[in-house]
């Protein structure tokens, strides 16, 4: 695989939801030897450390179970100015924290895109969908709301204005086993492409990546990843506050990493929802950086092993 800059920028976001820990995370990233494992492919790598949250103040949200609106605000703000200032010099690869961080990641490096005149699209990977408002939530949890916002819905007022809306039919959810009733409502209009765990059982995980990357390769598109832990199993990735059960196998994350790294069209990354507080020694740190390691060109062989087929 051709070779990369890779420049991870820390964004210890634990306002998204009311479990603490994910603060810890880029540190357990570090810990775990992300930088090793991405210098040991041939890539170069630079550490940004932990970026801050932009201080603002805010009205208080119409839905009173908002929680830390402002915290929500100023990390995005500042992590869509940390992602439209870094894209053009590498491979963003943003260590979480929680999926609020993503409000701001997304929205810039689809800012970045739409200033080369590129097409933008995004892969979501999670058990959840994340297609919340602040005024729809019922958890009152902002990391349920990221693609909400990317994708132009009404109520985030108190949110920076968004650069650019990312077209939902640009987005592909995959893992998907626990969307709220007003998700679906959103959702149902079949603008997202949607795979669910029921669809990876029934028809394996590669055929839906395969399309998705298909379209995202026919208009030399950029494609930025956004891989929450809990699209894993829980027996496999306990360190998440969301756990849900059923969720894919060691061996499915890793196909998906090898296959986006075949495709060469990953522009950026987030890790998000490690919470390392509920890691079993280092158990899904570790599992995350190999997964990373896969997305960046870590192989058993360098030559292809479907030569049987
Ligand atoms: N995540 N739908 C639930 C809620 O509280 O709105 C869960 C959100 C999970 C968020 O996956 O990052
Ligand atoms: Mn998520
Ligand atoms: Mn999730
Ligand atoms: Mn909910």
């Amino acid at each position: 695989m051709t070779q990369k800059h890779c420049i991870l920028i820390g964004a210890p976001v634990d306002c998204g939801k009311r479990t603490r820990g994910c603060l810890m995370g880029p540190d357990a990233y570090r810990t775990a030897g992300i930088h090793d494992a991405i210098t040991a492919l041939g890539h170069s790598v630079e550490d940004m450390g932990n970026l801050a949250p932009a201080k603002v103040d805010v009205a208080p949200a119409k839905n009173p179970q908002v929680y830390k609106l402002a915290e929500n605000v100023g990390w995005t703000q500042t992590l869509m100015d940390a992602a439209r200032e870094n894209a053009s010099r590498g491979m963003p690869i943003f260590m979480g924290g929680d999926h609020a961080l993503a409000a701001g990641t997304v929205a810039g490096m689809a800012a970045h895109a739409a200033a080369l005149n590129r097409p933008f699209f995004a892969l979501w990977l999670d058990a959840h969908s994340d297609i919340h408002t602040p005024d729809t939530t019922d958890s009152g949890n902002l990391h349920g709301t990221p693609v909400g916002y990317v994708i132009g819905r009404d109520g985030f007022d108190a949110f920076p204005s968004l650069p650019i809306r990312v077209d939902p039919a640009n987005i592909c959810m995959i893992g998907l086993r626990s969307v709220d009733a007003a998700e679906h409502a959103v959702l149902d209009d079949g603008a997202v492409t949607l795979v669910d765990m029921r669809m990876i059982d029934e028809q394996g995980i590669r055929a839906p990546l395969q399309s998705f990357l298909d379209r995202v390769a026919a208009v030399n598109g950029m494609l930025h990843v956004s891989l929450d832990v809990d699209f894993l199993d829980p027996s496999v990735a306990p360190a998440v506050g969301t756990t849900v059960p059923g969720g894919a196998t060691v061996r499915e994350g890793h196909l998906v990493m090898e296959m986006l790294s075949d495709s060469g069209l990953v522009t950026s990354l987030d890790l998000v929802e490690l919470n390392p507080f509920l890691d079993d020694r280092g158990q899904t740190a570790n599992l995350m950086v190999d997964l990373t390691a896969s997305l960046l060109g870590r192989r058993v062989f360098d030559r292809p092993t479907r030569s049987h087929a």
